[in-house]
């Protein structure tokens, strides 16, 4: 009997022929729903953002590999996966210029108003009534980089072309960016009073739970524009909305969300100052494909019995 292999992200993900590469392999199933009584036989599960922790695994004995489908790996206990000798892998590199892209299209649709000129342009253009929608430059302006990693050094390159000043705050520095693209490295409070745009790129972690809250709101420009494509639980959704209402910060661009699908009872998702969508930053044809043959490349690996590439960084000195 093959290894069997569960995929939980979908067809659209990950597609057929990249499945059928690993047919001969393994015992491909695209799951989806529950699929909690399918892992008593699974060698290997590809998992989209569900919660893998010790009551997912205590129903997975045989299992060697998770492959997480994204770069964020927030939603697997590395230690749990580590102590049942469960290599872990992700997709790295492969999205950080879609993400980078998404970051911009947010910029650049919330500071000239895109969804605002569309409705516009359908409805009021022929009327020549008032509301023609006036935006604001980019150029020239203050992008503030909360992480700059990965995505955050895509994000702070494509800022350099369109003419900002670039600042970041990490716990890493970076002097080739700082270098190559003038990005200054600045302390939390500084990068939150002199930010015109801030846009968010640290991982989810204790430590970046609740970064952005009421507090930090209360430092920055009342013209402020808040961009987050990382993760939701790094800005305090209640704090941002009653920032907004209380004109601390201008406005907010949001891909991520504290619950996901966000509920549409959501206030944020009613406020017309709030750009919204639906967890997006990744999704391309081009992207996917990239992240569905690195998924695959570390299944294809734990099945022949050998250390699946691409395992996440606490892994790195380990070999199971
Ligand atoms: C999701 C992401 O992984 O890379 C990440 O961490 O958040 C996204 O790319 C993707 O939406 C599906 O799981």
């Amino acid at each position: 009997m093959k290894p069997k292999v569960l995929v939980s992200c979908g067809k659209l993900n990950f597609p057929e022929d990249v499945a059928k590469k690993m047919r001969k392999l393994g015992d491909v199933e695209y799951v989806s729903g529950d699929y909690s009584t399918k892992l008593a036989e699974a060698t290997a599960v590809l998992v989209s953002m569900e919660r893998v922790d010790d009551a997912f695994l205590a129903k997975a004995p045989k299992l060697r590999l998770v492959s997480r489908f994204g770069v964020g790996y927030d939603t697997v206990d590395v230690e749990a996966c580590n102590r049942r000798k469960v290599y872990v892998s992700y997709t790295p590199d492969v999205l950080s210029a879609a993400v980078a892209e998404l970051t911009w299209a947010l910029i650049l649709g919330w500071m000239r108003r895109i969804p605002a000129a569309e409705t516009y342009t359908r409805t009021e253009w022929g009327k020549r009534e008032k509301g023609f929608p006036f935006g604001s430059d980019v150029e020239g302006k203050t992008l503030g980089i909360l992480g700059l990693g990965r995505i955050g050094s895509m994000v702070a390159k494509r800022g350099a072309g369109f003419g900002c000043k670039l600042i970041y705050n990490d716990i890493v520095r970076r002097k080739d960016m700082e270098d190559e693209y003038r990005v200054r490295r600045v302390s939390f409070d500084k990068l939150l009073e002199t930010s015109d745009i801030l846009t968010v790129h640290v991982p989810l972690l204790p430590t970046t739970r609740h970064m952005l809250g009421k507090t930090q709101f209360n430092a920055m420009k009342p013209t402020a524009l808040v961009v987050n494509t990382s993760r939701g639980p790094v800005i305090d959704q209640v704090a941002l909305a009653q920032a907004l209402k209380e004109k601390k910060i201008a406005g907010a661009a949001l891909d991520v969300w504290e619950i996901e699908p966000a509920p549409l009872t959501e206030e944020l998702l009613k406020m017309e100052n709030v750009l919204p969508t639906a967890h997006i930053a990744s999704a391309t044809f081009e992207t996917r494909r990239k992240m569905a043959e690195r998924c695959a490349e570390s299944i294809k690996g734990i099945l022949e019995g050998k250390r699946p590439p691409f395992t996440v960084p606490e892994q790195d000195k380990l070999s199971f």
